[in-house]
């Protein structure tokens, strides 16, 4: 079942018992998301903010906290199942993979009738502010360190001035006064390409930033979709069901009609980058200043009573960490329509996902490991991943303890490890140079002849079948 908007998934988090709210007055500078990171930290439930102090509006948090939580988002039982969903979409009907039926929803017979629908009456633009004042909106201040406030859960959307199609990514905003805020579009994303083609045109690039939508557009904002595949279209996929947009009050740009606050303005590519940051960042760490485009806004629309959405990063486990964990889930099927002796994919989430890739496969060449490894920092944003492991299949990638033990007896380091260079995440704080350096691939499955490898593999520990039943049988007879 879809959830109509931000509203209709807090009340089914409520009837649950997974939405908490807090009627006192807190603070958004550090209090609110020191509450919210404590409840990540315990699995605690959604929580909302009655009275931020400094704004009417209240603030919510933490929609995706846990495994369970970030399933229901997205209209699954367990996130497992979200690969389900994909497998059965890229094998149905016309097999061809995920993004050209994506691209083509009307030819596809199971899609067809998930085109976003556009609508001209839309509660996001229930109240026009012209005086636009952010400090008015309950903005966080999350870590000592940081520059300032940030709006941290933003639907940024943009369009491409070539192809015409929408992009919405979620990039972190720096509030610099009251109508302008930094734009943080890391150099790989979408959004920096829209930016980089309007430069090349000399022209101002219209952007709408969203906050507080439906958790299946929320989170579409976070999945690494290729440019050319619209996040509405796949917010549509999770929902089973389109998403309703409408046209921005002062460009042509598309925006959820259910959202909550609408900040409409432009980025001016002829005009200087201003530094943004620092940032308690999701990597555990704060990333450094840094310079960025400025967002200018000129306008708010909202609902009347309007709910404002927030997240907090810093050290994992963190809420981001299980939109990951979703995305994992989606992206298992496409990775294996193009990798098909892939097996499984942990990216755990201590390393904050770009610095771990496990990965278990079905062996069957001398070397088959590294084809795995060099395909895989060849696709998309797995590209930035930094240490990429490879195991048998029968290796339970999900399971570090398993991981950790059969890293450590399966590998010979000179033997087993590559290296290799390529372009790392702009967060990477590490390399010498920023988003460029190396990465390195561990090949920790069983070594062939074929490798080079003369001695004899040695097998697992295993006890044998029946003595296992035999045991199972008589084990109360043992412990009266
Ligand atoms: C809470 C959160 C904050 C994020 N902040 C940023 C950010 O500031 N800059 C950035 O480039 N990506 C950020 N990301 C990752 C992007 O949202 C993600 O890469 C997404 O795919 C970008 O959309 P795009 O592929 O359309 O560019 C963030 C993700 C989450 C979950
Ligand atoms: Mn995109």
């Amino acid at each position: 079942m879809a959830f109509k908007n931000l509203r209709d998934y807090l009340n089914t988090l409520e009837k649950r018992g997974e939405l908490s709210t807090v009627e006192v007055e807190v603070n958004p500078i550090y209090e609110i998301g020191h509450i919210a990171d404590r409840l990540v930290k315990s699995e605690g439930p959604a929580v909302l903010f009655k009275k931020p102090k400094g704004s009417k509006i209240p603030v919510v948090m933490n929609l995706f906290g846990s495994k369970k939580r970030t399933a229901l988002a997205l209209g699954v039982k367990d996130l497992n199942e979200l690969s389900n969903r994909v497998e059965n979409l890229i094998s149905a009907d016309v097999p061809t993979n995920l993004w050209d039926k994506l691209r083509n929803l009307s030819k596809f017979k199971e899609l067809s009738n998930l085109s976003p629908r556009v609508v001209s009456k839309a509660p996001c633009q229930e109240v026009i502010e012209n005086k636009v004042d952010l400090y008015k909106l309950p903005i966080l201040k999350t870590w000592p360190g940081d520059g300032g406030r940030f709006i941290t859960l933003p639907l940024v959307f943009t369009r491409n001035p070539e192809t015409g199609k929408q992009n919405c990514g979620m990039y972190r905003m720096h509030v610099f006064n009251k109508n302008t805020t930094g734009m943080h579009w890391h150099i790989h994303k979408d959004g920096a390409l829209h930016y980089n083609l309007h430069k090349k045109r000399k022209k101002k690039m219209d952007v709408c930033v969203v906050i507080g939508a439906d958790p299946a557009i929320i989170y579409s904002a976070t999945a690494p979709l290729p440019e050319d595949i619209d996040e509405m279209v796949f917010a549509s996929f999770l929902r089973r069901s389109p998403v309703t947009l409408t046209k921005a009050t002062l460009s042509d740009i598309l925006i959820p009609a259910e959202g909550e606050i609408v900040l409409e303005g432009y980025v001016d590519p002829n005009e200087d980058l201003r530094l943004e940051g620092p940032f308690g960042d999701h990597t555990g760490y704060y990333s450094p200043k840094d310079y960025y485009p400025v967002f200018h806004v000129k306008r708010i629309t909202m609902r009347k009573k309007p709910l404002y959405t927030a997240t907090i990063v810093g050290k994992p486990p963190m809420e981001d960490c299980y939109i990951g964990k979703a995305t994992e889930r989606l992206f298992l099927p496409i990775i294996k329509k193009l990798l098909p002796e892939v097996v499984d994919i942990n990216l755990p989430i201590e390393g904050i996902f770009h610095n771990f890739v496990f990965v278990s496969i079905n062996k069957q060449f001398p070397g088959h490991a590294f084809k795995v490894i060099n395909a895989m920092w060849g696709m998309g944003m797995m590209s930035l991943s930094k240490i990429i492991v490879v195991f048998d299949e029968e290796v339970d990638v999900q399971n570090i303890s398993e991981v950790m033990w059969r890293l450590g007896n399966n590998i010979e380091p000179a033997r087993d490890i590559i290296f290799t260079k390529g372009p790392l995440d702009v967060l990477e704080h590490a390399s010498s140079i920023p988003s460029f350096g190396s990465k390195m691939g561990i090949d920790a499955t069983k070594k062939w002849k074929g490798e080079g490898f003369n001695r004899s593999w040695p097998e697992d520990i295993r006890m044998a079948e029946e003595i296992i039943s035999l045991v199972n049988r008589r084990w109360k007879e043992y412990f009266k």
